[in-house]
């Protein structure tokens, strides 16, 4: 299994070294992931490489023009067949778990980064299939926000995680959220691991663990109960 993920975005030195480091690294180097930020400037239509323009009717701020994002994400669709064309906005479908569990199991996305007041509206009528915000905040741009969405995605691809890292633990995997957990020293200062974590009893433990995260869920997130 091998999923490339395409990231357009006008500041490619932001996402570069993110991605060079961690899991993200490791899942490339395995051949699981490969994720390819391509700076939109490159896709410019003229001799200074601009990209954006004032907007139409007026206002603060600029917009991202169509023709280079045009360029650049058919230049990508002449090399191979994506599953979504992602627009990274504050106003789009809130990112949770269950998107990510869905986009894990596609095969090549495109994610496109906004910046300044966005890109051209008609950059989302022809070319997106799907727009996704991080959170009920603004950034600066998408970048982030994409970075955000592709780490979460890459980690749930089969193999990317050895039992360690395991996704399955994760908190929201289940709409419930993590348990505590523990490491040496089991006391610290007297402030003691809970027993039953070194009683040894698998199947108590598990319980245990189920209960916590119950409990943890109804105290913090009561809204994923429901
Ligand atoms: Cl996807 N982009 C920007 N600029 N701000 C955001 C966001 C995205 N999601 C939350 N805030």
């Amino acid at each position: 299994l091998m999923m490339r993920i395409d990231i357009i975005t006008c500041v490619p030195d932001l996402l570069d070294s993110f991605f060079a480091h961690s899991i993200l690294k490791r899942a490339q180097q395995a051949g699981h992931a490969e994720v390819v930020i391509t700076d939109i400037r490159d896709y410019s239509v003229n001799k200074h490489r601009t990209i954006d323009d004032y907007a139409f009717g007026g206002g603060a701020g600029m917009v991202l023009q169509i023709e280079p994002i045009a360029r650049c994400i058919r230049a990508l669709q002449a090399e191979r067949v994506y599953d979504e064309v992602i627009y990274l906005t504050p106003d789009g479908e809130q990112m949770n778990q269950k998107i990510v569990n869905q986009l894990s199991l596609k095969g090549n996305l495109i994610l496109l980064c906004g910046h300044y007041k966005g890109v051209d509206q008609r950059v989302r009528d022809l070319f997106v299939t799907r727009e996704i915000s991080i959170g009920d905040y603004v950034l600066s741009g998408g970048e982030l926000a994409a970075a955000v969405l592709a780490d979460a995605i890459i980690r749930l691809i089969p193999g990317v995680l050895n039992d360690e890292t395991s996704a399955l633990t994760d908190s929201f995997q289940d709409n419930l959220l993590a348990p505590p957990v523990y490491s040496r020293p089991a006391d610290f200062e007297g402030h003691k691991v809970p027993e039953i974590l070194l009683s040894g009893h698998e199947a108590k433990i598990e319980e245990w663990r189920y209960e916590q995260s119950v409990s943890r869920t109804k105290a913090r997130r009561p809204d994923l109960l429901k």
